[in-house]
């Protein structure tokens, strides 16, 4: 397709640098996608999010068509001018939503109904509903309708999602159509289970896309389990193509991703514990909250160069989380996407230099070292 192409530069055992070009710009990989559900990434100005080092964002379908609707943003002129994000945005589907937000939900092999968190009122998502609206939001990355069943859930109950999940992949690639500068990315599912997964790959593969997500991860099995499965789902798929992995997660959980040839991921985990006083660093894990911060005249971390870390004391830090200002969820959101930045950078250097080894050990080193 046309607009829309992957390149390779280098690869440091299974991991993977490189670049995603669309007509909006390019994505350098393994990349990290800040997640801006509802038009926005919450506490972020756009240019602060780019700051931060983001080359592209997530969008919701489930949560805009609820508020404020696919056809009043397409009337606005579309998802990135609505929000003032001129980059490439990638949506997802919004099936998986449906399942964790909505209620009343009615599964069947049309698509799925259900009543709105927001206010009851009902709806109705299939593959060709999320490509429409989809489309009507302007995406750049669009990913097919799926099903992520929730856990636990036997080999047959995954192996029925995974194959209702392959025939929606199939109807979203029809409804997709050829639209140059876009892309449609599938999403393969079959949770733990290695025999589903290599089916769900073959019949993606078999469909064809412009990428590949893994779906059906980091839905509370565990690290270990998900490593397990991308120690060999990463070799299912295309070596020439790119490869999401859906809604991960901590730093670590990244790093171990992209070392088993993950090249995009996203979370909400970096904004949102922005928000709960939670903040990422290079050492660990900070509870701004926690009283031993209300005296302590040091940043968060004195070797980062964002606004909160190179402005700021933990005690200003402690103190506006504790008073309910703003500036608190807007200094620690900063913070940690930059941080998550850093670590996609990081990697994408040292696997160009072949020292990725070399940058993992490290990173568990410095992460491991005394009190924070
Ligand atoms: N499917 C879709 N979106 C997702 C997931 C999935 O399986 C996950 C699983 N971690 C997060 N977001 N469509
Ligand atoms: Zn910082």
């Amino acid at each position: 397709m046309t607009g829309f192409s992957f390149t390779l530069n280098a690869t440091d055992g299974r991991a993977r640098t490189g670049a995603i070009q669309t007509p909006r710009g390019e994505i350098r990989t393994p990349a990290f996608m800040p997640v801006g559900t509802a038009a926005t990434v919450k506490a972020m100005l756009p240019e602060s999010v780019r700051a931060t080092g983001a080359d592209i964002l997530l969008g919701n379908t489930y949560h805009l068509m609820l508020r404020p609707g696919a056809e009043r943003i397409a009337r606005l002129g579309g998802l990135h001018r609505f929000m003032n994000w001129d980059r490439p945005i990638l949506t997802d589907s919004g099936g998986f939503q449906v399942m964790s937000l909505a209620e009343l939900r009615k599964l069947t092999e049309e698509g799925v109904t259900f009543a709105s968190h927001v206010d009851g009122s009902r709806y109705f998502l299939s593959p060709e509903t999320s490509m429409e609206i989809q489309r009507l939001l302007g995406s750049d990355i669009v990913m097919a309708f799926d099903e992520c069943p929730a856990l636990p859930a036997t080999h047959e109950r995954q192996a029925e999602a995974m194959r209702l999940s392959m025939r929606w992949a199939q109807r979203s690639r029809d409804a997709f159509g050829d639209r140059p500068g876009h892309a449609l990315f599938g999403i393969m599912q079959g949770g733990v289970e290695r025999d589903l997964r290599e089916e769900s790959a073959e019949a993606l593969r078999r469909i064809g896309f412009d990428g590949y997500a893994i779906g059906g991860l980091a839905v509370g099995e565990g690290q270990e389990a998900m490593f397990g499965v991308l120690d060999y789902a990463t070799d299912l798929l295309p070596a020439d193509q790119p490869r999401y992995l859906m809604g991960v997660g901590k730093p670590d959980d990244i790093v171990g991703a992209v070392q088993r040839g993950v090249d995009m991921m996203d979370c909400v985990l970096p904004s949102r514990s922005g928000r709960t006083g939670q903040a990422w660093t290079r050492r660990g894990q900070v509870n701004i909250k926690n009283a031993r911060h209300a005296d302590d005249p040091r940043p968060l971390d004195e070797h980062c160069t964002c606004p909160a870390c190179t402005g700021y004391s933990r005690a200003y830090l402690h103190h506006v989380f504790r008073a309910g200002e703003m500036i608190s969820g807007m200094l620690l959101t900063w913070h940690n996407l930059h941080y998550y930045q850093e670590i996609m950078q990081g990697m994408r250097d040292a696997i160009a230099a072949g020292t990725l080894d070399a940058w993992v050990a490290d990173f568990h080193a410095t992460r491991a070292q005394g009190d924070i």
